[in-house]
């Protein structure tokens, strides 16, 4: 299915703004909405309940239903918003959902996937919301009446899903741009490692950072066990981190952040900085995308997370913008408490052959635990 067709079917349904978190299942889906020609409004939202809000908001704005996208990891984060506002027993705003299905069952997947794609089906039905399921063997014809059945749905102040298989979209011309940072992120990445000593404890966040982390401690330390991989919970390394910190003040911890997951849940900074952890420290890796699923912009260019973090009430906050302000991580480690935090500019160069845990995501918690002398 080409990505082009469907958004020109959405604005024949009257759609005229679409909002949402980008998804690896829908990257060639995303590539169309950023390349598209026709008059849809796009917005990246901070997380999935900002674009449900939004969507809310364009609904009442204009009388017309949005279309909200995302990767199935982000129902959670939007059925309040839907199940609080949106559904018919409250205000009955309706809205067209495009999901990501990751973990489809039978199909392999990253174990932050798995139980995410068992249930995925069964909350839209607990949602009331009525779904259909699109592949790669969906015809025009066939997406067209699901549609149809859509805009049945929406006109009556309801909301209707369509649930999109690995594969469904066609490959488009990529969205291609440049954020103008020349830094390389696993580069910055083997460089704070190599700066710190393995005692310290490091919480990394969702996607490419901490499969890189990953390998470059593997480079460094000979094995990874000092850091946990927030694989899943896009956004919450932070807390974890801080769950951590106030736990045991015997160790110094790390948390690397990227900017959209520190975007998705931005209220942790000034709690952590009302926490006064002495042992906290955050960098966010800023390459203005969600690098790890397509590089789609973020929409929030001119955040200075760094100003953001003392405004907050961190007590110090900074850009680094090159290797040797880097390769002083270490040392301001051992000198400076937090909670501090620092911003690293990167680009949005990776590598191709970028690998993934060997480990179960349980093995690797105990190896984590372990660490901690547990
Ligand atoms: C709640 C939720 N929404 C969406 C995703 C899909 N996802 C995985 S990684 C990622 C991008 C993360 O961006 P950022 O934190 O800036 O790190 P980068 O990939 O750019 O290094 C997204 C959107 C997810 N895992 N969870």
């Amino acid at each position: 299915m080409k990505a082009s067709r469907l958004l020109e079917q959405l604005e024949k349904m009257g759609i005229q703004t679409i909002t949402g978190v980008p998804d690896s299942t829908l990257k060639q889906f995303c590539d169309g909405v950023q390349t598209y020609s026709g008059s849809l409004q796009h917005y990246v939202t901070a997380n999935e309940g900002a674009a449900v809000g939004f969507a809310i908001g364009s609904y009442l704005g204009t009388g017309k239903p949005a279309c909200v996208y995302m990767q199935n990891s982000g129902i959670g984060n939007m059925v309040n918003p839907l199940a609080s506002l949106a559904n018919r027993d409250v205000y009955g705003i309706p809205m067209l959902f495009i999901v990501g299905w990751r973990g489809e069952p039978g199909v392999k997947d990253e174990p932050q996937h798995v139980f995410q794609g068992k249930i995925t089906c069964e909350l839209f039905e607990t949602l009331s919301v009525p779904y259909c399921v699109i592949d790669q063997n969906t015809s025009d014809e066939e997406m067209d009446a699901i549609l149809s059945e859509a805009e049945r749905t929406l006109s009556q102040g309801d909301q209707f899903a369509v649930i999109v298989k690995k594969g469904t979209f066609e490959k488009a011309a990529p969205f291609v741009w440049s954020n103008g940072n020349q830094m390389v992120r696993e580069e910055v990445l083997g460089c704070i490692l190599r700066g710190l000593s393995r005692e310290t404890i490091i919480v990394s966040t969702t996607g490419k950072i901490s499969r890189e982390l990953y390998e470059q401690s593997q480079a460094v330390y000979g094995d990874h066990d000092n850091i946990f991989m927030t694989v899943g919970g896009m956004g919450h390394a932070s807390m974890i981190a801080l769950g951590i910190a106030k736990s045991r003040p015997d160790k110094k911890v790390v948390c690397i952040d990227g900017d959209g997951a520190a975007l998705m849940h931005m209220g942790a900074l000034p709690f952590i900085a009302a926490q006064a952890p002495e042992n906290f420290y955050h960098i966010v890796i800023n390459n203005q995308a969600h690098e790890s699923v397509g590089a789609m912009p973020t929409g929030c260019q001119q955040t200075e997370f760094a100003q953001v973090a003392r405004a907050a009430g961190y007590c110090e906050a900074a850009k680094l913008e090159t290797m040797e302000a880097v390769t002083q991580i270490g040392e301001w480690l051992t000198k400076k408490t937090g909670p501090l935090l620092w911003e690293i500019p990167v680009s949005l160069e990776v590598r191709n052959n970028l690998g993934r845990p060997k480990e179960s995501a349980r093995e690797n918690k105990e190896g984590f635990m372990r660490t901690l002398g547990l």
